[in-house]
């Protein structure tokens, strides 16, 4: 970030939350410099993990033992409003109810099968005894449909781990939950707010709700089961420290993306880094089976996003909705193969007439019914008030279609669809940027703050969505 960039931020800082700092006596960079806080940290227990969209697996007590109970079974997701698909998962919930105990606890598993074939739990990073493993055949045999098994073991780790089924396809049809070791006190300095987030990708043609596991293409990314804009904010007071911690079960690496503000890496899926080492960065490449931590003090309010920087890994469908597309004829013929479906010719010349028109994008035969669609609100010839045939430089002004290249992005802003109490207060239009593998982190003034949470507890208390 340049200097004048920073100074830009602190100033908006300084206006947006100059009355409760300034009441401290305290001005942005008195904050930055103290790491954000406006009072010296006390020792104390770790802050409860918050994953959005997601549950917390409650537990009983049976002696010193937490016992949890996990049931695998199918499960109906709602990616986005309209887009609810047939995946598996624990509990009704994709990807499971969280999992969040403290270490040195010792702690059951009941897992019970209710799926149509076996399956097994394993416990992703545990150092645990060869038995409690959970792989079939290795350590222990597959669970039946309508099986049981108990696993039991003490937990001497701290940090960041999941738990999933240890049969691969079971793995992309979304079998995997979070599952936080805390140590017993909040490692220095402490957080106040602690985000967990699992990042899962899916391969689902239209008009289908099942996906297709053998795929190597991928169409929905997901964050704790949801697309943007569908996934809920991660809500923070201006001023926090913040630690988001990162799942990645699929078949891509995610580089997730912090805009305006500079983290550090400071965990793996082994646990804690120790701080001469934490790496500073506003991206974290989140590779398959890895966990990474990262921990920011949230100084410069906004509503900052998180996203995966693949670009095919921010939008939704991935299924030809831009590009010319057929007037005429049938456009993406249903009972293709997934290459077929993804727009990926696989023999002869890509405009060839033998492809027709079945990859969506009409190519070849029937293309001369094609039609330019209109892909924005705001197309060349509506913009009021601009006439690109007088910009400089817009020499192409008219007609679009015959501009190489057109159309490639869509922008369609759904705010009322998606609308829940942690939206409440975004820039009108705000969800026509947010797709896919992507969330905001809301950094708020503390009157904005309180706002929202109030309008988050009366929601609850409703027993409507958090
Ligand atoms: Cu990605």
């Amino acid at each position: 970030m340049s200097e004048g960039r920073r100074d830009f931020f602190r100033t908006a800082l300084w206006s947006a939350g100059a009355g409760v700092l300034a009441g401290r006596g305290l001005r942005p960079q008195d904050l930055l410099a103290r790491g954000g806080r406006a009072r010296p940290p006390a020792p104390r227990g770790p802050v409860p993990v918050q994953t959005p969209d997601v549950a917390h697996l409650p537990y009983t007590m049976d002696g010193d033992v937490k016992v949890f109970h996990l049931v695998a079974e199918p499960v109906k997701r709602a990616f986005l409003p309209g887009a609810t698909f047939d995946v598996w998962g624990y509990n009704g919930s994709v990807p499971g109810p969280t999992i969040e105990v403290t270490q040195g606890d010792r702690v059951r598993l009941i897992v019970d099968n209710h799926l149509p074939e076996a399956t097994s739990m394993h416990w992703h990073g545990f150092e645990i005894p060869i038995d409690m493993d959970g792989v079939p055949g290795v350590t222990q045999d597959p669970i039946p449909p309508g099986g049981r098994f108990v696993y039991e073991f003490t937990l001497h780790q701290a940090g960041t781990f999941f738990y999933h089924s240890h049969m691969p396809m079971q793995e992309m049809m979304g079998m995997i939950g979070l599952f936080i070791m805390q140590p017993k006190e909040a490692p220095a300095p402490p957080v106040d707010r602690d985000f967990g987030l699992i990042l899962q990708e899916w391969a689902i043609l239209p008009n289908n709700t099942i996906p297709n596991t053998l795929s190597m293409e991928f169409n929905w990314l997901t964050i704790n089961g949801r697309s943007g804009p569908a996934t809920t904010p991660l809500l923070v007071k201006l001023g926090e420290r913040v630690r988001i911690r990162f799942v990645n079960m699929g078949m891509d690496h995610h580089p997730m993306h912090l805009h305006g503000n500079t983290f550090k890496v400071t965990g793996t899926e082994g646990g804690r880094i120790q701080p001469s080492a934490w790496m500073p960065g506003n991206t974290v490449l989140v590779g398959v089976a890895q966990a990474r931590d990262v921990e920011f003090d949230a100084v410069f309010p906004g509503d900052w996003m998180l996203h995966c920087h693949l670009p095919h890994h921010m939008m939704n469908h991935m299924a030809s909705m831009v590009g010319p597309m057929m007037s005429a004829g049938h456009g993406m013929t249903t009972g293709k193969s997934m290459e077929d479906g993804m727009g990926m010719p696989r023999e002869g010349a890509a405009l060839a007439d033998s492809h027709g028109p079945s990859l969506g994008r009409g190519i070849g035969l029937g293309a001369e019914a094609e039609r330019p669609v209109m892909n924005m609100p705001m197309g060349a010839a509506t913009a009021a008030g601009h006439d690109m045939a007088q910009m400089p430089r817009m020499t192409h002004a008219a007609p679009p279609a015959l501009v190489p290249g057109f159309p490639q992005d869509m922008f369609m802003p759904m705010d009322a669809m998606v609308a829940k109490p942690e939206t409440w207060g975004l820039r009108p239009g705000w969800s026509g940027a947010v797709m896919g593998m992507t969330t905001l982190v809301r950094v708020l003034p503390p009157d904005r703050f309180d706002e929202v949470m109030q309008r988050v507890e009366a929601a609850k208390a409703k027993g409507g969505a958090a």
